[in-house]
């Protein structure tokens, strides 16, 4: 399900210069750089110079925005930081930044690269597949997505922020697309008090009429960004005209990365809201307001089999081996496996209710699907997994958001296990319940969830493309919606 924003923007336009001294003194530094490492014969030495300080400062870093959390469940450690000489990865920040993360963001970019982000805005799941068509988007106009991090949401708006490589494994995401990806944290520091002022494209007036702001999101004050956003032409737009959708396409959004299209296509720029200025759309980081609403053919595609994000990004995006593990320790101790033995196949259910509910007007009686039903189609999926792949998988693990006891007593008459998350949240913090649920719908053997989830949607997808598992999606919202 999707959600739509808030709140208010206005600002008159008016000239006033871009500061070009600060990026003429970061170029001057750089070329200072340049030439100092270029004298043939040391340059080598150089660069092995900073990689050892990058290697000795990123293992001692601390974030203090967005800490992570040491989960004490975790039995391996990382990397051993004594071990031999780091191995630098082409597509990593030490070959793609200028150097360790910096006060303003502009000083960490290398002036031979070209750059692309943009903000979230929605519900975590929507806010996967937004990262996911950003990335994308740095795909087709060939440039580097820097990932913001994840802010909170249905988990409690106080949650501290937690780094996009917390959750998902960004080098190997990077390995599987050949390609450099980026987090923020790596680009600006975290502790910076400095603000930095950018131009941005403004799709969210492009694609519809109620809000006359661009997409809010809680990114840009988090990374202290005063953005200046210049409207995007009506034609990124689908259906023009059409109220009820919101999406863009990506290729038009794709259009405006490039000189021609942007330059025919630059109007008088909003006002920033910090430090009033206008900027038009940055050459070098080039920002969007908000990726949710994009496709290359019809809107919410992702479901769909041929999605471009699903295929050549979204379905490369694993969970850092650290969630992995813990999604695999959880089953263990749900169906009472011991710690040291293998964890066995299992079928994942996800039943999503919470706010659901605004889909049931008539009151929730009848209107979610009921256990039995589900039961029928976790039989479908023990069945199409025998049949297709002769492994017969007898646990089956609910996760939900649902917090009635006695639908819980119901799901465990069932035969069925639940995942014990009253520890979770004090041990690991807010974000593990959601993140160890959605890594368990993901890596079992077969998938039941729910209809207009878009949770359930990305572990179907996930249960398909990572394990060809069998799935079922069951409907919902009148009393025979899925009795068959
Ligand atoms: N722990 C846990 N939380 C859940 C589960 N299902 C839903 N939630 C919570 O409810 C939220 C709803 O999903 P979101 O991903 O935030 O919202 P969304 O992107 O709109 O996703 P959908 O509403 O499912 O389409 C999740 O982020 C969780 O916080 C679940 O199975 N386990
Ligand atoms: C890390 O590696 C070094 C060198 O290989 C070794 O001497 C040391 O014992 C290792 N430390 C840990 C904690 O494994
Ligand atoms: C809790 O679930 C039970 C069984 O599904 C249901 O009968 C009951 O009405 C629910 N209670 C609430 C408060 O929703």
């Amino acid at each position: 399900m999707h959600e739509d924003s808030e709140a208010l923007l206005t600002g008159q336009p008016q000239q006033k210069s871009p500061s070009w001294h600060r990026y003429a003194s970061v170029l001057a530094k750089r070329r200072f750089l340049v030439a100092a490492c270029s004298l043939a014969a040391i340059s080598l030495l150089c660069l092995s110079f900073f990689q050892s300080i990058w290697a000795a400062r990123r293992n001692t870093t601390v974030i203090p925005v967005v800490e992570d959390p040491v989960p004490p469940l975790v039995l391996e450690t990382h990397q051993n930081a004594s071990a031999a000489a780091p191995v630098v990865d082409p597509h990593g920040p030490e070959a793609n930044l200028a150097g360790l993360p910096t006060a303003h963001f502009r000083d960490s970019l290398r002036p031979d690269r070209k750059y692309i982000t943009s903000w979230i805005s929605a519900g975590w799941t929507n806010d996967v597949m937004t990262y996911i068509n950003l990335i994308y988007l740095g795909i087709i106009t060939d440039r580097i997505p820097v990932i913001p991090m994840f802010t909170p949401s249905h988990i409690g708006g106080a949650v501290p922020p937690i780094n996009f490589g917390q959750v998902f494994d960004v080098p190997r995401l990077r390995k599987a697309l050949n390609m450099p990806i980026l987090e923020w944290h790596e680009v600006k520091d975290g502790s910076s008090n400095e603000w930095d002022e950018v131009g941005c494209w403004n799709t969210w007036e492009a694609v519809q009429k109620n809000e006359h702001y661009p997409r809010r999101s809680q990114i840009p004050d988090r990374l202290k960004l005063d953005i200046s956003y210049t409207k995007a032409p009506d034609w990124i737009k689908v259906i023009p005209n059409f109220e009820h959708d919101l999406h863009s396409y990506f290729w038009a959004l794709a259009a405006l990365a490039f000189p021609e299209s942007r330059a025919a296509n630059l109007i008088p720029p909003l006002e920033s809201p910090n430090n009033h200025v206008l900027l038009p759309p940055d050459e070098q980081m080039l920002c969007y307001d908000y990726l949710y609403y994009v496709c290359a053919n019809q809107p919410f595609e992702m479901e769909y089999d041929y999605s471009p994000a699903w295929r050549f990004v979204g379905q490369y995006l694993y969970w850092t081996p650290t969630i992995e593990r813990l999604a695999n320790q959880y089953v263990r101790r749900a169906i009472g496996t011991a710690e040291d033995q293998p964890t066995p196949p299992w079928i994942a259910i996800h039943v999503r209710r919470g706010d659901f509910e605004v889909f049931c007007p008539a009151g929730i009686e009848g209107c979610y699907a009921s256990l039995p039903v589900m039961a029928r189609r976790v039989e479908e999926v023990k069945a199409e997994l025998l049949q297709r792949k002769g492994i017969s998988v007898d646990h089956v693990i609910m996760t939900s958001d649902e917090r009635n006891a006695t639908w819980w007593e119901e799901v465990k008459a069932q035969g069925w296990y639940g995942v014990d998350h009253s520890q979770t949240a004090d041990l690991l913090g807010p974000w593990y319940p959601v993140l160890i649920d959605a890594a368990i719908q993901s890596l079992g053997a077969g998938f039941v969830g729910t209809d207009r989830s878009t949770m359930s949607m990305l572990a179907r997808r996930r249960v398909e493309s990572w394990s060809a598992g069998a799935t079922r999606i069951f409907k919902w919202g009148k009393p025979d919606s899925d009795d068959h």
